[in-house]
């Protein structure tokens, strides 16, 4: 996978009646990933976005898709969702139990493979999966709810799994943060090493969204 910079805007922050119109501005603005939230009042202690509309996003963009599902045993659940080639699938490390079967999944469908880690997960969970994985999702605040505050021992862990990564010959694997992405915070990211941002409400949904995006863009570049 390439190693490019590269923003995913948080569908679970849009206006969804003006939900089109967004994704025309994502769409003028060369947005890369369109970051869907998936929570089951399980895995976190939230609902968000589901199946429907999924399948409604894939039918009027080709922008890929960045699906993350923060669900419990996602490998029973993998069949509902429409994603295929050139989109991304995370799935939580703290969430199964195959962690394995779950990435032969999502791999077996041509998409992308990726693990998220929440704040208070080791890294090691990475170890017996690092060659089977296009990229690691570090969750830069606890999953449940946008706008909530940076963990900062989140910052040294992209770090550590940049090294982990590298040591293991997987340098085209690709770090991802989700939380609390503001553009300070965005900047010190990236220098610790993430390639994939996932703008919210500290960064993109504010007053003006392409403004927002602009502003995200050159934190990164
Ligand atoms: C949180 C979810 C995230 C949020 C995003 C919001 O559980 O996985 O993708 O939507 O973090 O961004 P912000 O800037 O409000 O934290
Ligand atoms: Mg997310």
């Amino acid at each position: 996978m390439s190693r490019g910079k590269s923003i995913s805007p948080s569908l679970m922050c849009c206006d969804f009646l003006a939900l089109e119109k967004y994704i025309s501005v994502f769409e003028k603005e060369n947005i890369e990933y369109l970051h869907i939230d998936v929570m089951d009042g399980e895995f976190v202690p939230n609902f968000t976005l589901g199946t429907d509309f999924v399948k409604q996003i894939k039918k009027c963009t080709q922008i890929p898709l960045d699906l993350h599902l923060m669900i419990n045993n996602p490998e029973t659940k993998l069949d509902f969702f429409d994603f295929g080639k050139n989109d991304i699938v995370s799935i939580h490390a703290e969430a199964t139990r195959h962690l394995h079967l779950a990435l032969q999944k999502i791999k077996n469908r041509g998409a992308k493979a990726f693990v998220a880690i929440n704040p208070g997960t080791p890294i090691y969970v990475l170890e017996e999966v690092v060659d089977d994985i296009d990229g690691v999702l570090v969750m830069t605040v606890n999953p449940g709810f946008a706008g909530q505050k940076l963990v900062p021992s989140t910052l040294k862990k992209i770090a550590k799994v940049r090294k982990y990564l590298d040591e293991n010959g997987k340098i085209d694997a690709v770090i991802e943060v989700d939380g609390n992405v503001s553009i300070e915070n965005a900047k010190l990211m990236k220098e610790v090493g993430a390639d994939i941002f996932v703008g919210g409400t500290s960064s993109i949904f504010k007053d003006n969204i392409s403004e927002g995006i602009c502003n995200l863009r050159h934190a990164i570049m």
